[in-house]
């Protein structure tokens, strides 16, 4: 018996009706508890209504309208990110047989992957048509024809659309896909291979700030050479770690150098006249984001999402005792000034019980709950309760400037609660023994000597998957666990997603 039950058994013999009304509260409240991590995270999918999992197609799933407002508010700040120097586009879904299977080592990488439309109605078409599982191939041919000079160049331009892989392992909802239903992919054109390098840094940074803005710590690496994109010279990974210790890829920036300029002929006129092949970069950043998002932060009560991107930022629960036209119409006013400060405020007048409205928006992840009672009224204050548990009573007065410096101290409190819990789960280690006790607890950094063999090797032995090598850090010399030679390089290692 958990101690809840035992709880509210215990309150019930007293006989109160309400006691009897939190014993079933008490039966609501139950998610799997975090540690079990995969059923806490499907449980909460459904409960708090962001994905419906029931869609009769594997691996494609339904956003619940709560879902898409607070992936719209996270999508909100990619496009805040981008939009200064990229231009937002749309290209199709479908893109021609020929055109997809020119350039042979991006093929290599999608074959398997791809899904054919092969017909139109009962017709057979001339050409297959692939639906993109990205689009290097459907947007580099029209990059051909828009690309004349150096004057157009660079080029940056991104689309957030639905792109579609036949996934062979297990799949599960905003983290592995067929129907990608959010993938923003940007795509840049260069003059020379170190301005496309640049471009990368850049990527990087800009998804930086925006997991920062998520309240997430993350890894940075370079993927070894056998994990690059396909087609790419390399490529940089954004990870973070998930709450069983296994790391999820949540962003991507590729180097693809001058390969597809040469399969799509891609080429500028440069100032002295002469024909150049452009140098290109990709981008990329799915849903996974935001199961990163959830699974993070969240915990036995639910979702807790930052102020930033929650689709109600508070919401003012009446306690509805003595005079309760008064408590209404106090609650009310309160609503509409936090609307005019251009917050995201709900007033929660249902006829459930206070504990059970604060019970459904803890679940929904809200920041702020106030809640607004005569005795508060008498006082001139509301009483503040944050989602990370911080309880307090503010002055109604100034209570706009209050609640942002809650938000900000929330997002604060936050990002550090998830910090440590990042820190935690990385762990350098100096042999294979230690690097496969550490993986299964979450990242080893692993001294690596940088040869393709070795890497190989430590992988089959630790039997967990090399991220790649720490970007933005260095490291004192250390022997490669594999073969002894001394160098600065290390990998990560862990169980990924
Ligand atoms: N064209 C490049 C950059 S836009 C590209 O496709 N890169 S990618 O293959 O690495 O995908 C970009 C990101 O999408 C990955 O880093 C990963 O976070 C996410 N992603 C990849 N496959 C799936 C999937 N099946 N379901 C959900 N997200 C995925
Ligand atoms: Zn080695």
């Amino acid at each position: 018996m958990t101690d809840s039950n035992k709880d509210s058994r215990a309150k019930s013999k007293t006989g109160c009706k309400t006691e009897s009304k939190k014993a079933k509260d008490d039966k609501l409240a139950k998610l799997p508890p975090k540690e079990s991590f995969s059923e806490w995270y499907h449980e909460l999918l459904m409960t708090a209504e962001i994905i419906d999992n029931r869609y009769p197609v594997k691996g494609m799933c339904v956003w619940f309208p709560f879902g898409f407002a607070i992936k719209k508010n996270v999508y909100g700040i990619i496009r805040e990110l981008l939009d200064p120097d990229h231009q937002e586009t749309q290209f199709p879904l479908m893109i021609p047989e020929n055109e997809f299977m020119k350039e042979a080592q991006h093929i290599k990488g999608f074959e398997d992957e791809v899904y054919w439309v092969t017909c139109g109605g009962t017709t057979p078409l001339d050409i297959k048509l692939a639906l993109r599982p990205t689009s290097e191939t459907a947007i580099y041919p029209m990059f051909k024809l828009w690309i004349r000079s150096h004057a157009d160049l660079p080029l940056r331009i991104y689309q957030i659309v639905n792109t579609f892989r036949y996934e062979t392992k297990h799949t599960r909802p905003l983290i592995r896909l067929r129907e990608i239903t959010s993938f923003k992919e940007a795509h840049t054109v260069h003059a020379t291979w170190e301005d496309a390098a640049e471009q990368v840094e850049t990527a990087i940074k800009r998804y930086s700030e925006f997991y920062s803005r998520l309240a997430l710590p993350f890894l940075v690496s370079r993927r070894p050479s056998w994990d690059k994109f396909p087609g790419a010279d390399y490529t940089t990974a954004i990870d973070v770690i998930m709450p069983d210790g296994r790391t999820l890829q949540v962003g991507t920036a590729h180097h693809l150098g001058s390969t597809f300029a040469k399969t799509y002929e891609i080429t500028y006129e440069a100032e002295n006249g002469e024909q150049k092949l452009v140098s290109q970069t990709c981008y990329g950043i799915s849903e996974r984001c935001i199961a990163a998002l959830i699974s993070v932060h969240g915990d036995e009560k639910g979702l807790v999402l930052p102020w930033e991107v929650a689709p109600t930022q508070i919401v003012i629960v009446p306690i509805l005792l003595g005079d309760k036209e008064k408590v209404l119409a106090v609650s009310r006013e309160l609503q509409s000034r936090l609307a005019a400060a251009k917050m995201r405020v709900l007033l929660d007048i249902s006829d459930e019980r206070p504990g059970a409205k604060f019970y459904k928006w803890e679940m929904k992840g809200v920041p702020i709950r106030l809640e607004v009672g005569p005795r508060d009224i008498e006082k001139g204050v509301v009483t503040l309760a944050r989602r990370d548990g911080t309880k307090k009573a503010v002055p109604m007065d100034g209570l706009e400037e209050a609640l942002l410096g809650e938000a900000s101290e929330l997002q604060t409190a936050l990002y550090s609660k998830a910090r440590q819990k990042h820190e935690a789960r990385v762990k350098e280690v100096s042999s294979i023994d230690e690097a496969k006790a550490q993986t299964l607890e979450g990242v080893a950094l692993v001294p690596w000597c940088g040869e393709v063999d070795c890497g190989h090797e430590l992988e089959n032995q630790v039997e967990a998957n090399m991220l790649g090598e720490p970007q933005y850090v260095s490291f004192p010399e250390a022997a490669c666990a594999v073969c002894g030679k001394v160098s600065r390089n290390r990998t990560y290692m862990a169980r990924q997603y």
